[in-house]
């Protein structure tokens, strides 16, 4: 497997500074650099969604789809369901990348009957269980598709309809074993129609309460086969439908708790999904970060001119330094995370080499991250530039706040007579455009000396 050729290409390397023949060679990602204690492949896991680089052709609303891959001539669908295997195996491996991720329906057609179904499923199964044996790559996570098919068209978990409610619980069932079966790190939940396209036909609290039971349902089988991949919820606040149950992190975790499964469960943040709930990235995995939520990340980035989750290959180096900057703040992307590019190049990057180059960029955008982020982190810049704003909450009136003494009364008797000139005096410029351009020197300064 190892000296294969099928996608007619050399092995990405760390080529540094070198001059990079057409972008085919990282200038900052060198997976055994240590940066802040671990190397960069430990710190990003990045992992390769087989939905968009083996099976997406670059459609768009409006056309067809533009790729050409070299698997182009397979005429029977199984044969090619098999033959992608061999040549998804070969990509890792000659990316240089551990990990993939996968829903069930992106692996193999369907049959007639899910029990059909599942038996041409398993073939393709047989064929990863090989490869992951011979190449050591490993599944962060999988997922089942529980929104392409037509009777999923009002939901799977959220369905109105019973039957197609129960497919879904057997499709995840399936799905379980598979995760067990392939040692998945983590096991994903994305709502693709769990919401409504209007309130006025929907009974939003027994939506809510059936989903609720069906990942319960998932946790006790879990439990029953001893799987012990993450659960993950990946929260996106519209599109396909026009609420989704699982807007944001905090709407999640809310969820989360109200239903008593937050246990078990925490979340693979997306930047296009934050974008389109009005966030940054940055916001999603902090808020995450901070409720002891953080799981996992799906890498991609959203365009400002386009309201739809386009699933761009990271190239923003201000939005990766962000990102790292908060993984580097919690140790780590969750207990068993990884960074998947759930993206697809452009239409009108058609080609086969361009996959390899657009997993080179968003590595590269990444690895560079990592290093400003360190080196923010290495000098303190913005723990001590917040530590300093929220100063006066150390001492005085402000520390019996935080150590809960104070009352209103109490507040009351130290602020009733304080002239409006010392209150103003109290606030402090925080000199934001400062920030920002120190933030630019990091940048420049650090990847200038990479
Ligand atoms: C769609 C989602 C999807 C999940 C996995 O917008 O990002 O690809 O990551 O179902
Ligand atoms: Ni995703
Ligand atoms: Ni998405």
């Amino acid at each position: 497997m190892s000296d294969s050729n099928l996608w007619n290409i050399d092995p990405i390397q760390f080529v540094g500074t070198e001059k990079l023949e057409q972008g085919l060679g990282f200038r900052y990602y060198d997976a055994d650099r240590v940066v802040a204690g671990k190397t960069m492949k430990d710190w990003m896991r990045f992992g390769v969604a087989y939905w968009h680089t083996f099976d997406q052709r670059l459609v768009d609303p409006f056309g067809e789809g533009t790729a050409t891959r070299p698997f182009d001539s397979y005429t029977d669908p199984i044969d090619l369901a098999l033959a992608k295997v061999d040549y998804a195996f070969e990509f890792y491996q000659k990316l240089g990348v551990e990990y993939f991720c996968f829903h069930d329906r992106d692996l193999a057609p369907e049959g007639d009957t899910l029990r059909e179904t599942n038996k041409i499923l398993d073939r393709v199964i047989d064929r990863i269980e090989e490869r992951q044996k011979e190449t050591g790559i490993k599944l962060l996570w999988n997922t089942s598709s529980l929104f392409t098919n037509r009777r999923f068209v009002s939901g799977a978990g959220t369905s109105p309809f019973a039957e197609v409610y129960a497919y879904a619980g057997a499709q995840l069932k399936h799905s379980l074993e598979i995760a067990k079966r392939l040692g998945a790190e983590n096991y994903v939940f994305w709502g693709g129609r769990e919401g409504y396209e209007n309130l006025w036909n929907t009974d939003l609290k027994r939506e809510q309460d059936h989903i609720a039971r069906l990942f319960h349902m998932c946790v006790d089988y879990a439990k029953e086969i001893g799987l012990d991949a993450q659960f993950l919820i990946e929260p996106k606040p519209k599109e396909p439908t026009s609420h989704q149950y699982d807007f944001d992190a905090a709407t999640t975790i809310a969820f989360l708790q109200t239903y008593d499964l937050d246990k078990h469960f925490k979340l693979n943040l997306e930047g296009n999904h934050a974008n389109l709930a009005g966030h940054t990235y940055q916001h999603e995995i902090r808020v995450a970060r901070e409720a002891g939520m953080l799981g996992s990340l799906d890498a991609n980035q959203g365009d400002k001119l386009i309201g739809w989750d386009i699933d761009e290959f990271p190239s923003d180096i201000y939005e990766t330094t962000a990102v790292m900057w908060e993984i580097l703040a919690a140790g780590g992307i969750g207990p068993h995370g990884g960074l998947n590019f759930d993206a697809k190049p452009r239409r009108t990057s058609f080609t086969a080499e361009d996959l390899f180059r657009a997993h080179v960029v968003g590595m590269d955008t990444y690895a560079a991250g990592l290093l400003v982020a360190a080196k923010l982190h290495e000098d303190g810049y913005i723990e001590n530039l917040v530590a300093d704003r929220y100063s006066s909450f150390d001492s005085g009136i402000g520390k019996t706040v935080e150590d809960g003494t104070a009352t209103l009364a109490s507040l009351e008797e130290h602020a009733l007579d304080i002239p409006q000139a010392d209150l103003v005096a109290a606030t402090k410029s925080d000199h934001l455009e400062c920030v920002k351009a120190t933030l630019n020197n990091y940048i420049f300064d650090t990847l200038g000396r990479a």
